[in-house]
């Protein structure tokens, strides 16, 4: 349906930093996709009326050649119209940074990321089987209602985000799904700690890494091969926040996203969260199975000249800690205020990984000066941190907003997507919208 492999909203291979994408629409019969240059804009502001129908620039449906094909509504049951179609075999769906404007995401703007096809939905969740194997003195199969009678539960808020997410951003365009910003929310995760399932089964001295499995099928329908197939260093697995999960905001967790049963595994890349978990296997040795080696989730350890073909034999490693990023929830981007406003409250959320977010700062002139936003607390450790400001508009015109995160080692979020890398993971840069007083 639409090209995955390079969709990217108004591209220009010329231009030297991703821009923010930006549209003002007077609605829904009417839309104007515009290119960067003021010109153009100044053009296009004159034919608008003066208070437009605001539509977030990122769901504006644009093909790599450029035309504006609309908005595509999204359409799957008990999801958001709004999240935007990137592929549909695999179905692959990311949400705009405007609709992750809520503290918790609700499971209808949360994105989706499939590799393979979906497995059958089963009738009786709690019968859904989990088998521990490998280098444990035990191996056990256990029953969902067995992994909640037994152990205890947890609940936690926690992002979860695609390794890909950004890729967009990086330029040449890399291999993949393009995500914006959006292959991310941040849901209430309720489940036990894989460190009691893992314990329960006696860890042997052996025991250095992890394989996940899921009951999805390969997206060939090839029998013998894994949609996916991820794994983690053990120590991974230990942590207090790496849970196998069956409920999301407090709801079973609904079959797109994985139910009955999945694992979620914070500040690393999601496809280490397998979905449909059916068997969580023990290794002296790093898991070899589906989306493991080569370039897959892994990222140069000496910077590549951007659009290298390499095959990631050499100096390249696993992906561990997503990187920090901040994305403006409000006001979306194309938003158009009245011409005399002036003060504008800005609001999103910013998370890093396995570190922690220590500064979200804003500007509106394109980095010359930077504001400080107030960080709401984090719930526990991996729940992002939602922000908010207020910022004064020197005139009416057009403003872009731009917000970056620092993390608690001083890392801050880079003006463009930097270590380029053939399956593009890692691409954080600012993000950048458009606002027009006037
Ligand atoms: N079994 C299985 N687990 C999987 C995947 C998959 O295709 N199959 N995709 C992974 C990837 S790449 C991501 S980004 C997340 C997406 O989770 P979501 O669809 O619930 O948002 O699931 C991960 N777990
Ligand atoms: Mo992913």
């Amino acid at each position: 349906m639409l090209n995955r492999n390079s969709t990217r909203e108004n591209a220009d291979e010329g231009a030297e930093v991703h821009r923010a994408d930006h549209s003002f629409s007077s609605g829904a019969s009417r839309r104007l996709v515009l290119g960067g240059s003021l010109a153009a804009l100044g053009v296009a502001f004159g034919a608008l009326p003066r208070l437009a129908v605001v539509t977030p620039a990122a769901a504006q449906g644009t093909s790599a050649s450029g035309a504006s094909t609309g908005p595509q509504p999204f359409d799957f049951p008990g999801k958001d119209k709004g999240l935007i179609l990137l592929g549909d075999r695999p179905l692959v769906a990311e949400t705009p940074e405007s609709l992750l404007d809520d503290d918790t995401t609700p499971i209808s703007k949360f994105f989706i990321r499939n590799n393979g096809q979906l497995p059958d939905e089963v009738d009786d969740m709690e019968a859904w089987q989990l088998r521990v194997d490998g280098e444990v003195d035990t191996p056990l199969i256990l029953t969902l209602a067995e992994l909640k009678s037994k152990f205890t539960q947890h609940t936690f808020r926690m992002v979860l985000e695609c390794g890909g997410n950004g890729r967009s951003f990086f330029q040449p365009a890399a291999r993949g799904n393009q995500w914006k910003n959006g292959g991310a929310g941040c849901a209430e995760w309720t489940g036990v700690r894989m460190a009691d399932v893992l314990q329960a089964c006696g860890l042997k001295s052996s025991a250095k890494f992890t394989g996940h499995f899921g009951a999805d099928p390969h997206l060939s329908g090839d029998t013998e091969r894994a949609a996916i197939s991820r794994g983690m260093p053990i120590e991974k697995a230990l942590e207090p926040h790496s849970l196998i999960v069956w409920a999301m905001n407090g709801e079973p967790l609904p079959h797109i996203h994985g139910g009955p049963l999945r694992l979620l595994v914070p500040g690393w890349p999601a496809s280490l969260s397998s979905k449909w978990l059916n068997r969580i296997l023990v290794r002296a040795t790093p898991h070899d199975g589906q989306g493991m080696g080569g370039t897959s989730y892994r990222i140069p350890t000496v910077p590549l000249i951007p659009g290298s073909n390499v095959d990631g034999k050499t100096n390249f490693a696993d992906m561990t800690s997503m990187p920090v990023r901040s994305i403006i929830t409000a006001p979306a981007n194309g938003t158009r205020l009245p011409v005399s406003a002036r003060q504008v409250s800005i609001r999103g959320a910013a998370w890093a990984g396995d570190h922690e977010v220590t500064k979200v700062e804003v500007s509106i002139d394109a980095g010359e000066r930077w504001h400080s936003m107030a960080l709401a607390k984090p719930r526990n450790r991996y729940d992002w941190v939602r922000w908010t400001g207020d910022i004064k508009l020197p005139s009416e015109g057009y403003f872009e907003i731009w917000a970056r995160a620092t993390d608690s080692r001083g890392v801050a979020q880079p003006h463009v997507a930097t270590n380029w890398n053939p399956q593009g993971y890692g691409s954080n840069p600012l993000h950048r919208i458009a606002i027009l007083a006037g």
